[in-house]
């Protein structure tokens, strides 16, 4: 395998510990969030040592320092998405509030009652409550575009709703669930051939594979810094230039202005229109580093390891009588491995597992409506990151066995 998995896993200082007495944590939960290497829990260490100040106010040493360190995460964070200017990244707080950005500022500006949104049916809540909170506002119509049985999107469905002329197309790029790596290159070629705007969800695809949002051509992308080896409480919404200068600010407050008046206010300029009120600045700084962490190791390094790794697990999981994998294979797919065991309930297949140091999770994983479509409450998913290894896929294969031993 590619990467030096041995000499990663001892930049994550989380992998010293054991979940109980002589029980080393195997944490097969990357999808729910990342670890953290010590490269980027020092980089806000020190900021707080260092140079702790608020941005874009002072004129002192520190606070310029701050600013410097904010500004120059995300001049990093431009590059590391190839977006044209660092304008045109702004910061938010997660994925899903970069989504809700696209909803009630783009959206509210722009939609009419009766104007189509395409979403998709595997898509995360946090690509679907904000457009049911707006067709119950506004009265748009949302279609999805169905979930074939492998896993995939059904392209020539799509096709198909593009005839009726939708205003958006928002999805994701990467399931949480299946690990469909969906044609974003062909869906937004489409959409845009169709006079649609198009949102990428991209909280999955980010942190695994090398995103291009030139080549992509998209108009939105979201994700967080949080599943790509950096802290919570930040994440990006990148989007077209002109289209975000057309936007009306989200959030109203200080930073986001150019004047105040007692009866008006004139917004700031990108990217600081979207960004109201005291940032997190020190999780910048943190985003900052683990875009310069994944860059040092190499994002086409990283998929390339987590490719073989799933492709080895899905081979291991399929083996063990009972357990039902959903998505497609390998070759469509990221990192993620959802199953059931036959009569157990994916939280006990959970809970069993933590007994060992494994951690998975089980649940609908914010995603009802896709475990809606494939008549199942919940499953158990495994998921992979660049500091994963085989053996540790052999101890999730050994442990579920286990559960299958203590159930009968
Ligand atoms: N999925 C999971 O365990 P936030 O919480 O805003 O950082 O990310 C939301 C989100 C949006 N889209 C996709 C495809 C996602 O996977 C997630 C987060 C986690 O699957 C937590 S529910």
């Amino acid at each position: 395998m590619s990467l030096d998995v041995g000499s990663i896993r001892k930049q994550f200082p989380i992998f010293q510990r054991e979940t109980s007495p002589g029980v080393p944590l195997i944490y097969l939960d990357s999808t729910a969030t990342s670890q953290k290497p010590i490269a980027v829990i020092e980089a806000m260490n020190e900021y707080y040592r260092r140079s702790n100040a608020n941005i874009h106010r002072g004129v002192h040493t520190l606070a310029e320092e701050a600013t410097a360190m904010y500004e120059g995460a995300r001049e990093k964070i431009a590059k590391f998405i190839n977006a044209p200017s660092a304008k045109q990244v702004i910061y938010t707080r997660n994925t899903t509030e970069s989504i809700n950005l696209v909803a009630y500022s783009w959206a509210r500006a722009n939609l009419k009652a009766g104007d189509l949104v395409i979403l998709t049916e595997m898509e995360h809540h946090s690509n679907l409550v904000p457009w049911h909170m707006l067709q119950a506002e506004r009265g748009i119509e949302l279609e999805f575009i169905p979930v074939t049985e492998d896993g995939l999107l059904d392209l020539s469905a799509y096709k198909t709703l593009l005839n009726r002329t939708p205003k958006l197309v928002s999805f994701t790029h990467m399931s949480n669930v299946l690990g469909t790596i969906n044609p974003a290159g062909e869906i937004i070629r489409l959409a845009h051939e169709a006079g649609a705007m198009t949102l990428v969800d991209a909280a999955q695809s980010v942190p695994h594979l090398k995103v291009d949002v030139q080549a992509l051509d998209v108009d939105f992308l979201a994700f967080s810094a949080h599943k790509m080896c950096g802290p919570t409480g930040i994440g990006v919404l990148y989007g077209k230039k002109d289209l975000l200068e057309a936007m009306p600010p989200f959030l109203g407050g200080g930073d986001m202005i150019k004047e105040v008046k007692l009866r008006s206010f004139r917004a700031n300029s990108l990217p600081h229109k979207f960004e109201a009120g005291t940032p997190a600045i020190a999780e910048a700084v943190g985003f900052g580093a683990a875009v310069d962490y994944l860059s040092s190791v190499g994002m086409d390094a990283i998929s390339a390891y987590e490719h073989e790794l799933t492709e080895y697990a899905l081979e291991r999981l399929i083996e063990i009588p009972g357990v039902r994998l959903f998505g497609p294979d390998a070759e469509k797919k990221g990192g993620v491995a959802s199953f059931v065991l036959d009569s157990v309930h994916p939280h006990d297949v959970a809970q069993i597992l933590d007994k060992g140091g494994i951690a998975i999770r089980a649940g609908h994983h914010c995603a009802q409506p896709l475990h809606e479509k494939f008549g199942i409450p919940a499953t158990s998913r495994a998921s992979f990151y660049l500091y994963n290894t085989k053996e540790e896929v052999d101890l999730l294969v050994n442990g579920i066995y286990k559960v299958k031993e203590l159930f009968g």
